[in-house]
């Protein structure tokens, strides 16, 4: 296996004066090797650390331009081709993101696809922070009146002691010392003025489409699978031996299908506990794609007790997302070390309505969805730490931005049709899939793991009435979030069961000053 090649992850500052020392090196939950960056130019400093896998070029430079880039851009060639340099497809991802900016300045970023964030020191003494169009590599900034301090996590900022200056563009996040989440989609232009640092220009460089086309069935069905197929093929990069992670269901067992069409060999893995699992329709896929397939099972008691590694990966409070990636990060940091790139079905269900698989207005069904991708941003739900945490790459295809915007725009009678969800996708792999798994209904991983039913029987366990019980699990994830990403304190160090005590307590409290 040769696996990736990237940056996953930074914590960089840009400084024009001298302030306060840098603080202790940064504490990433990203696990990869480190490398200090470092730029100059005209009285600006850009110092940091990157977490890398592989060996890739952090920084490009051109002049007197720097950038950083983590993550990959997958349409290469395009850029390559439109910049007029062919050999920019040989070389770094961050070559050829500094090509595209010198080209085309900012608008290059509503032209590169990829899973990314850059923070370029350009000649003009400004400093360009941008996320790709889903924001699916986080990006935080925390500015104070010496500085810039931009990282790919949150929790490396929130304990700056400085002064911290308002950023405009870029959300606050609450009681986080100042630190800001540049939204998705977004490239921030910053600059100094008199020493102190202003957003010259909000540049929005993608936005969830809200017009509908209405192709026709077949010319729907083969757009869709042209597109999946390309990103996929675009996501494989040159690893020979990529990772799917399978549920069985038709998202995952699409992606595994194209995967397996662009490499000799894939591996695939299915997670599931005593609770539930989805091993049988995994391993039906894997039988009949002949990918290299492992299955894992975790105890479902140990799973809801991993609960602070998730919120320490994607560093939110959501507890209905954190039930989502809980058995995804339990799931990565069981895989045998070693380089890794895996591709996902994350994501699919949100331009398709997946999610809303019992909604049969039409009306109905396209509100959700719009209402689904107009939300999405700052869930963090595509972020890389999710599987950085166990030191492994993962990319998801559907929220490649060009199969997005295909799929966000279809009519949605392509989406529920004959009675059936995301039937355009289904329809567009026959013949790829085995017929069962076509036809298969939508089980979400929070059910097909059980690690819904399983945080609530803790809940339940301990007390919690049953109308409590989402209101118990939103209260233990804003706790954790307290002290692992604004407190900085490592996930071993917090209990899940210590969390449960005082939530539920504090349950109780309330429920006795009420009555
Ligand atoms: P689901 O679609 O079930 O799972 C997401 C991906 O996780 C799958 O495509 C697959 O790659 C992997 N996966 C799921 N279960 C397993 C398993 N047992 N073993 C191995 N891999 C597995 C929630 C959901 O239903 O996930 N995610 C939705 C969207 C969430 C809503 N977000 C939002 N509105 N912003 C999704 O679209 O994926
Ligand atoms: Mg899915």
């Amino acid at each position: 296996m040769l696996g990736p090649n990237l940056v996953s992850g930074f914590s960089v500052r840009v400084s024009w004066a001298s302030g306060p020392a840098t603080p202790t090196a940064p504490q990433f939950a990203t696990q990869g090797h480190h490398i200090p960056v470092e730029a100059a130019y005209a009285g600006r400093m850009l110092r940091g650390t990157a977490v890398c896998l592989g060996t890739p070029a952090a920084l490009a430079r051109d002049g007197a331009t720097h950038l950083l880039l983590g993550g990959e851009i997958y349409n290469r060639e395009a850029i390559a081709g439109a910049v007029g340099n062919a050999f920019l497809t040989h070389g770094s991802d961050a070559e050829l993101v500094l090509a595209a900016w010198l080209h085309w300045g900012i608008s290059a970023f509503r032209i590169l696809n990829g899973r990314f964030a850059a923070v370029i020191l350009d000649s003009g003494g400004r400093i360009v922070l941008a996320t790709d169009h889903a924001g699916s590599f986080p990006l935080w900034v925390r500015a104070d009146e010496y500085g810039v301090d931009v990282s790919s996590e949150a929790k490396t900022l929130a304990r700056g002691k400085s002064l911290a200056v308002d950023v405009p563009g870029a959300q606050l996040i609450p009681r986080g010392a100042g630190v800001h989440r540049v939204p998705a989609g977004t490239a921030l232009i910053l600059e100094t003025v008199q020493g102190e640092v202003r957003t010259s220009s909000v540049v929005r460089t993608w936005a969830p489409p809200l017009s509908r086309t209405a192709p026709a069935p077949d010319a729907a069905v083969a757009k869709v699978r042209e597109l999946l197929g390309e990103a996929v093929r675009t996501r494989l990069r040159d690893e020979s031996e990529p990772t799917v992670v399978l549920s069985g269901g038709i998202d995952s067992s699409g992606v595994a299908a194209h995967a397996v069409a662009h490499s000799a060999l894939v591996h695939t893995v299915s997670m599931g506990t005593d609770v539930s699992d989805e091993f049988e329709a995994a391993a039906a896929v894997a039988g009949h794609l002949g990918t290299d397939h492992q299955e894992i099972s975790v105890d479902s008691a140990d799973l809801v007790r991993e609960l602070p590694w998730a919120v320490w990966a994607a560093e939110i409070t959501d507890h209905t997302i954190l039930e989502y990636l809980l058995p995804l990060v339990a799931l990565y940091r069981r895989l045998p070390p070693g380089p890794r790139r895996i591709l996902t079905g994350y994501g699919a269900d949100i331009p398709l309505g997946g999610m809303h698989r019992r909604t049969e207005r039409l009306d109905f069904l396209d509100a959700v969805i719009a209402h689904d991708m107009a939300t999405f941003d700052g869930l963090n739900e595509m972020s890389p730490v999710v599987s950085g945490v166990a030191g492994i790459w993962s990319t998801h295809p559907y929220w490649d931005r060009d199969v997005l915007d295909c799929l966000v725009t279809l009519d949605a009678g392509l989406k529920r049709r004959y009675g059936r969800d995301k039937w355009v996708l289904r329809e567009s792999l026959t013949g790829m899939l085995p017929d069962a798994t076509l036809a298969r209904p939508k089980l979400g991983i929070h059910e097909g793991s059980g690690t819904t039913s399983a945080w609530t029987a803790e809940l339940l366990g301990r007390g919690v009435p049953e109308e409590k019980v989402e209101e118990a699990k939103a209260a233990m994830a804003r706790r954790m979030h307290e002290l692992i990403v604004l407190g900085g304190e490592r996930p071993e160090d917090v209990s899940f069961d210590e969390v449960l005590l005082s939530t539920e307590s504090a349950l109780r409290l309330e429920r006795r000053t009420v009555t």
